[in-house]
């Protein structure tokens, strides 16, 4: 694996925006309903130029106890104010610096995004090529919310067959579960398809989760509480379909953990549940060593994130595809000039400095609800 150096970059101001981008239909999982993507764009103004980041929260803390507003606070009061306090910084040190600030990782891994950006597009360094990315193209998988009913829910799975996605994952809740499990499954016969239950369930609902085994799934996705781990070990020892971890795995610690305590056989990794794109990188790397499968998730990113999260998917352990999908799965415009597309059912890693994407700043004015700067 090549992996390259990033330029040290003097910051001389964090401008923060909340946007408010339209979706193209309700997305909805067993926390609830979006209509409106609420995301926080940072720029980082350096010596060497600008670079861009995404704050990946959403506007209320129902799949981690992040939200807009937290994120907004700590990022414009404790984490700009940090890394803007030093003379210069390099990428690999903004987790250290913001470490003495407790948790707040999605926060922290927007801030440090834009100085990674900043950094790789003054040394003309792709992001992908600097985390060590061995693909030009990945595997796009899709994830469908809860539909009205199960045969709307078949409709909709169609519709992204069709465009060619190469993998399709349904979130469940109680309720909504075997039953919309059962119709996809009929209705398409063996796609790869996986659940998502976004933490949904406990261990008393075992013998339910135990039916899901009849459709060889791909896995299912936290079916517990994000501080479960022992109870996913529990659980996973009587499902046959593999468990996955998503909001279960805060840090490279966790994966530790739950890779000792046998909580999940696949990890999701999000560069903002884990604080940004090089401990993610890291956490790829020990499961990597380990033959743990991982994917890469996603938090309906902008083009900004979008195209971070497909050089994160180049790297060689994520072997199972990830819900990086096409940007028009989630928005009708994007705040980059080129959204990513789907290409025979793969999207393209960005080879250009950085994070290979220019913003749309028309697009980017349109979105902005809030902004603000932060100085040295
Ligand atoms: O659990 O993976 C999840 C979106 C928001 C919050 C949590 C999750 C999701 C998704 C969408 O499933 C993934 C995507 O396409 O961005
Ligand atoms: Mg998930």
């Amino acid at each position: 694996m090549t992996r390259t150096e990033a330029a040290r970059v003097q910051l001389q101001e964090f401008e923060l925006r909340v946007l408010h981008i339209p979706l193209v239909a309700p997305f909805t999982t067993s926390f609830g309903t979006e209509t409106v993507r609420e995301v926080i764009i940072v720029r980082a103004l350096t010596d060497a130029g600008d670079g861009w980041g995404e704050i990946v929260t959403q506007a209320a803390p129902l799949y981690s106890s992040e939200y807009t507003q937290s994120a907004w606070d700590v990022a414009s009061r404790y984490l700009a104010p940090a890394l803007l306090g030093r003379e210069s910084v390099a990428p690999h040190e903004v987790a250290g610096i913001l470490e003495p600030f407790v948790g707040h990782r999605m926060a922290k891994a927007g801030l440090e995004l834009a100085v990674l950006d900043a950094s790789l597009r003054a040394t003309g360094t792709s992001l992908a090529a600097h985390l060590g990315a061995v693909k030009d193209m990945i595997p796009s998988g899709v994830s469908v919310g809860i539909q009205r009913d199960p045969s709307a829910l078949v409709d909709v799975v169609g519709g992204y067959l069709d465009e060619g996605y190469v993998r399709i994952k349904i979130k469940i809740k109680p309720g909504r579960d075997i039953d919309d499990t059962a119709a996809v499954r009929n209705a398409y016969g063996d796609i790869p398809l996986q659940v998502d239950a976004n933490s949904a369930y406990t261990l008393a609902d075992v013998d339910l989760l135990s039916q899901l085994d009849a459709f060889d799934l791909l896995l299912v996705e936290q079916p517990l509480q994000e501080d479960d781990l022992v109870d996913h070990a529990t659980l996973a020892a009587r499902l046959k379909t593999p468990v996955c971890l998503d909001e279960s795995i805060t840090s490279l610690k966790a994966t530790r953990d739950a890779h000792a305590l046998r909580s999940a056989a696949v990890i999701n990794i999000k560069a903002g549940r884990v604080g940004g794109y090089l401990a993610a990188r890291d956490i790829h790397d020990f499961c990597l060593d380990r033959d743990i499968p991982v994917w890469c998730g996603g938090m309906l990113e902008t083009g900004i994130g979008r195209a971070a999260n497909a050089a994160l998917a180049a790297l060689p352990g994520f072997t199972l595809p990830g819900d990086v999908s096409a940007s028009d799965r989630f928005y009708t415009r994007d705040i980059v000039t080129e959204p990513i597309v789907l290409e025979d059912g793969h999207v393209r890693v960005p080879t250009g400095p950085g994070l290979g994407v220019e913003i749309d700043r028309d697009a980017l004015e349109n979105f902005t609800v809030v902004r603000e700067t932060v100085r040295r």
